[in-house]
């Protein structure tokens, strides 16, 4: 997959020396080549003097706003350079809140083409025209849309085929999917939080582990993981169940 970004840092996406997209699992997906992630700057289309991307605001105000023009070229600059076609999405305070199932559903495009806006937002006409899917990784400020791009990347990097070593583990994490009982015949599919892990030591500063991990019994042990997951999904997230 594809995943161009456009920003004006793009320095921040780097890869020598590696960083946050160069190590772990987004980098054994770049390794692999299951994705190549391409930061274009903006600043480079720009058509004024001073390359410059973005003005004061009309109708006054702090900060500055980003100008169509520049933008405009480079997604359509960008998208030329392949023929797979890209779905657009800018990264944005005010998006819709990323999801796990986003993320599936944005982890079987075959390209996506970031933008990370930054300054005090961009000039509505042209995110009118580009018509993107606006995607917001949390109630909060960040100063610019490039850390939530790498979240992006990262979330769909690790769910395409062969980046994790095991292939059912992306399954097996907070937010996958569960069969959860709901009456004596009947299953419901359910979001869930993950369940807690232990490893070696048995004992460890006189906690040991729950005997039913020690036990071998392999049904004992999923049918108590589910129950973890759902208790926790219970206490720290009741959003994600059915009331009740
Ligand atoms: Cl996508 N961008 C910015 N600038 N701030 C954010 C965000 C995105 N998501 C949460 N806060």
């Amino acid at each position: 997959m594809r995943i161009d970004v456009l920003t004006t840092f793009p320095e921040m996406f780097a890869t020598s020396p590696p960083a946050a997209l160069g190590v772990s699992i987004p980098g054994r997906a770049a390794a692999l080549g299951v994705v190549n992630v391409v930061a274009t700057d903006i600043r480079a289309y720009a058509e004024n003097k001073h390359q410059k991307t973005d003005d004061r605001p009309f109708g006054g105000g702090p900060g500055m706003v980003m100008m169509c023009q520049p933008l405009w070229d480079a997604v359509h600059a960008v998208e030329a350079m392949d023929p797979a076609p890209a779905t657009r999405v800018l990264l944005s305070p005010q998006g819709e809140r990323l999801t796990q199932s986003h993320v599936e559903e944005l982890a079987r495009q075959p390209r996506l083409l970031l933008i990370a806006g930054h300054y005090e937002g961009i000039d509505e006409r042209v995110i009118e025209s580009l018509a993107p899917r606006e995607v917001s990784i949390g109630d909060y400020v960040l100063s610019g849309g490039e850390l939530a791009a790498m979240v992006l990347i990262d979330a769909v990097a690790r769910l395409l085929p062969g980046v994790l070593g095991d292939e059912g583990s992306s399954g097996q994490d907070s937010f996958g999917e569960y069969a959860v009982p709901v009456s004596k015949k009947a299953t419901e599919t359910r979001r869930l939080l993950d369940c807690p892990h232990y490893t070696k030591p048995r004992e460890w500063m006189g906690r040991g582990v729950p005997e039913v991990l020690l036990s071998g019994d392999h049904g004992r042990i999923e049918a108590w993981r589910l129950e973890q997951r759902l208790a926790r999904t219970r206490a720290r997230r009741p959003d994600m169940l059915p009331p009740g």
